[in-house]
């Protein structure tokens, strides 16, 4: 079942200049029957080649795809001026020398800062010493986590190194203004590609220590079939200890895994259309037997854990990728899905919520651009909206 409360009737997909609608890369199935549906959208709704939607503007649209979201404030703040109080959101864009990651500040309510035409900062600038690449590879996937204490973000994202590791995992200290402390750190290299990654502070429920460590984990595919693994890693961004294999299926792919510090969900395709399977933490290790967290009937694919939510995406023929998301419980499970977006014949993608709001990538005009909506217990509050958009 799909519940629909958000749905809009926005935009028409020109699918004369629509890019192959994305997906996981580590996610073959998803991405192969997407371009076929895209192929069957063309033929059923008899559309033309018609003029892309942009083709008005100066120079040509770039796509701001798999975004991700944090809130920032300042727990110390003594005034109002020492409050930050405000959103950060990262993606990946190809400004002309490989896709990069970018970043853009949103005010408390949800909205832009400069407005949606700002086109954002580059968050890693040109860096140079041993361990980079020279020039960088494509990076990917970004996801990122707020330390209020430190009042610094941590990034982890992939980058591609060619061969023989093909995709690495690494991590970088951001400060609030959105731009990295320092070099990336390699956080899961070496043969076959890990990718995915996503990251938490780690709840632990003894040891009373006043550091907060971060979990990364991530997906990899060194074994053939995708697994995922765990890093830990200390809030100076030493890792403690090598990757661990969190859970890795018997003979079927766990991909794309997502955490909120105190369980970890993946796609997991065990069953005959992928579903959101999980594992719990105690301790910052695995605790307990996997469990289905959340599906529908379709394929389910892209979680992401926001504060006592998930949000991901479905596929559906007619409407191309939609969001769903449930609330999460404080016993790591959910009920619903009591959340939907659906435009018809454009793509929802890569969903992420924080604070109450709700951000993804969505190709409505052609290109993808970025979409936000504010939400209540993972229910809409008001319509949808640019955050970043180039059209
Ligand atoms: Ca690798
Ligand atoms: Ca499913
Ligand atoms: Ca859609
Ligand atoms: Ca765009």
């Amino acid at each position: 079942m799909k519940a629909n409360q958000a749905q809009t009737d926005l935009g028409t997909l020109d699918v004369g200049s629509a890019q192959q609608p994305t997906s996981r890369a580590g996610h073959p199935r998803i991405r192969a029957f997407i371009g076929a549906t895209a192929a069957a959208l063309f033929l059923a709704a008899g559309l033309s080649a018609a003029q892309p939607a942009y083709a008005q503007r100066q120079g040509p649209a770039r796509e701001q795809k798999t975004p991700s979201l944090v809130y920032m404030t300042n727990p110390d703040a003594r005034n109002r001026t020492e409050q930050i109080d405000s959103y950060f959101m990262a993606w990946v864009e190809d400004r002309g020398s490989g896709a990069d990651l970018y970043g853009k500040r949103l005010f408390q309510n949800g909205l832009a800062q400069g407005g949606p035409d700002k086109q954002g900062i580059q968050i890693l600038r040109q860096l140079t010493g041993p361990g980079r690449n020279d020039p960088p590879g494509e990076r990917a996937d970004p996801d990122m986590v707020y330390n209020a204490q430190r009042q610094e973000i941590y990034v982890v994202f992939s980058e591609f190194k060619g061969e023989p590791d093909g995709w690495d995992i690494y991590a970088v200290r951001v400060a609030v203004s959105g731009y990295a402390k320092g070099n990336p750190r390699l956080i899961a290299g070496g043969p076959g590609d890990q990718q995915h990654p996503d990251v938490a502070i780690l709840n632990d429920d003894r040891g009373g220590s006043s550091n907060e460590d971060y979990v990364v984990v991530f997906d990899d595919n060194t074994r053939d079939l995708d697994e995922i693994k765990m890093v830990r890693v200390r809030e100076n961004g030493i890792q403690r200890g090598a990757a661990t294999t969190l859970f890795a299926g018997e003979a079927w792919n766990a991909t794309d895994p997502t955490t909120n510090g105190q369980v970890v969900a993946w796609v997991d395709d065990r069953d005959a259309d992928s579903e959101i399977w999980a594992i719990r933490l105690r301790n910052g290790i695995p605790n307990g037997e996997d469990y289905r967290l959340a599906g529908t009937d379709d394929d389910d694919f892209a979680p992401n854990f926001g504060t006592g939510s998930l949000v991901w995406n479905v596929y559906d023929a007619a409407s191309g990728a939609d969001i769903v998301g449930v609330q999460v419980y404080p016993n790591q499970r959910t009920r619903g899905p009591n959340l939907g977006i659906v435009v018809p014949a454009a793509d929802q993608s890569w969903p992420v919520i924080a604070n109450g709001l709700l951000l993804w990538s969505d190709n409505r005009d052609g290109q993808f651009d970025l979409y936000a909506m504010r939400t209540v217990n993972v229910r809409s509050r008001g319509r949808e909206y640019a955050v970043l958009t180039d059209r």
